[in-house]
């Protein structure tokens, strides 16, 4: 039987927060208790992703929420990182989904689109009325997106791509993928040609999508192939600003960014159900599991890496705020703060013994969620290999 999340603060972190932070924390909180806690786990049986959540969190501004204008909230990075860490503490599949719409194809839309774009995609994704899917991995091009085989070919007024995409988040219910691919220029040597952003109708001919089945991880998120064959689009659908692989990897700075906050939620609730847990379980003389001081080792461990984690989610985010945030920072801030929520969700799975194992608890599909989190958005590996370029000058990818 899970219990009633009781809020992880050892610190007094909340002091650093201003009252609008602590109020889209508490609505969304308040959003994610009444409405996703209640159905999560069986979505997750079930591998069915709650499409009923989708305008309602359209209506609380959950979609491209740090940007201004066309219908968006226009909030801080620090409000959306909070926002973030909520939706995650509920589940990872359900964060990646709005990870998906606000950092990877309503900010691609603001940042490189015609002002025509922007009016015409951003207000209704919004809302939740159109949906998007972020399509830079390939089969055979993850760590290694500028390997990418998909291409754009130029035919009048027109683009015609062909190519294949992977592990796309929505891609098969996405209104709109915005597809990378490099663009041919006859005469320059296919290596040299530069990485671009689409926008592609998902009902145009030639584009296709099927789903990944038999994961044991993001249960709740769909994840798909794409594959385009000869899909033609107008010209106009080329994001003009974007410009060679910076360009999607600025995407990926965003979607890190909020990565970093929301597994901090998922770690709260895998450390605040074994605290509550070892409080109550009995072993031993009659005595309480977090009377031994191996249980309470765990637990310290966690609320000390917890806490950690949100001191540095919190200076990237106020550096982000002022424009002095670099991607080596929000490297720093995805790696350690994913590798200690899934240390927690094992340390916690641990703590509950068997009943840890099922899903009476959250803490398994967290679990099991945080794998997929520590591989997308950059592996550990390679952002180890950022940081090390970063702080040496060398790189070693
Ligand atoms: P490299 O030569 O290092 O870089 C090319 C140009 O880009 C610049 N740059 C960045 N700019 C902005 N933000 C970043 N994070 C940047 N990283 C690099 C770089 O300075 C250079 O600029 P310039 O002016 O010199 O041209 O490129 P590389 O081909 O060697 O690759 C670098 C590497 C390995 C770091 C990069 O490719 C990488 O990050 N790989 C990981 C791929 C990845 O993260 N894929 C994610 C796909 S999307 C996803 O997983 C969604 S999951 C759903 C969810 O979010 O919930
Ligand atoms: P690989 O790149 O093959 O890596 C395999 C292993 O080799 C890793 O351990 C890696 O760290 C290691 N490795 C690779 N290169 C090096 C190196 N130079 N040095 C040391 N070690 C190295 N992509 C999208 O474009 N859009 C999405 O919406 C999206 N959603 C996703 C959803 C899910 C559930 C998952 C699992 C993935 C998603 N991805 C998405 C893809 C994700 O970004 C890639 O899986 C990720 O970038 C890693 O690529 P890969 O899986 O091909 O692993």
């Amino acid at each position: 039987m899970a219990f009633k999340f009781q809020g992880v603060d050892f610190i007094a972190f909340d002091s650093l927060l201003s009252k609008d932070e602590l109020l889209i924390r508490a609505n969304t909180r308040a959003f994610i208790e009444d409405k996703l806690i209640p159905i999560v786990e069986q979505c997750n049986r079930d591998g069915r992703f709650p499409r009923e959540l989708v305008r309602p969190m359209g209506e609380l501004g959950f979609y491209g929420a740090t940007l201004d204008g066309y219908g968006c909230a226009g909030m801080n990075n620090v409000e959306y990182g909070l926002l973030m860490q909520e939706l995650e503490r509920g589940d990872s599949g359900i964060r990646s989904f709005i990870s998906v719409q606000s950092a990877l194809v309503m900010y691609p839309i603001y940042a490189f689109g015609s002002e025509e774009q922007k009016y015409f995609w951003l207000p209704k994704m919004a809302t939740g009325e159109k949906l998007g899917c972020f399509g830079l991995t390939e089969p055979d091009f993850g760590s290694n997106p500028g390997g990418m085989r998909m291409r754009a070919r130029k035919d009048g007024d027109h683009y015609v791509l062909n190519g294949e995409k992977m592990w796309i988040t929505s891609g098969s219910f996405a209104d709109v993928a915005v597809i990378w691919a490099k663009v041919e220029e006859p005469g320059v040597a296919p290596e040299d040609w530069k990485v671009r952003g689409f926008l592609v109708e998902t009902d145009r001919p030639g584009f296709s999508a099927h789903d990944v089945h038999g994961k044991w991880s993001l249960r709740t998120s769909v994840t798909s192939g794409l594959s385009l064959q000869d899909v033609r689009i107008p010209a106009t659908n080329l994001l003009p600003k974007s410009d060679g692989l910076k360009s999607p990897l600025m995407c990926l700075n965003q979607a890190r960014y909020g990565i970093s906050w929301g597994v901090i939620g998922a770690a709260m609730a895998c450390y605040d159900t074994a605290l509550q847990y070892a409080k109550q379980r009995k072993q031993f003389h009659g005595q309480p599991i977090a009377s031994h001081q191996l249980v309470q080792e765990k637990l310290v461990w966690m609320i000390t890496e917890i806490t950690k984690a949100q001191l540095l989610a919190l200076q990237v985010g106020r550096l982000k705020d002022e424009g002095k945030a670099g991607f080596q920072h929000i490297s720093m801030a995805k790696k350690n703060n994913v590798g200690i929520a899934l240390e927690c969700a094992r340390m916690a799975r641990d703590i509950l013994g068997a009943n840890g194992i099922t899903d009476d608890y959250p803490i398994m599909r967290h679990m099991m969620n945080l794998e997929s989190v520590k591989t997308y958005e950059g592996t550990d590996d390679i952002h180890t290999l950022i940081l090390g370029n970063s702080i040496t000058g060398i790189s070693a990818f």
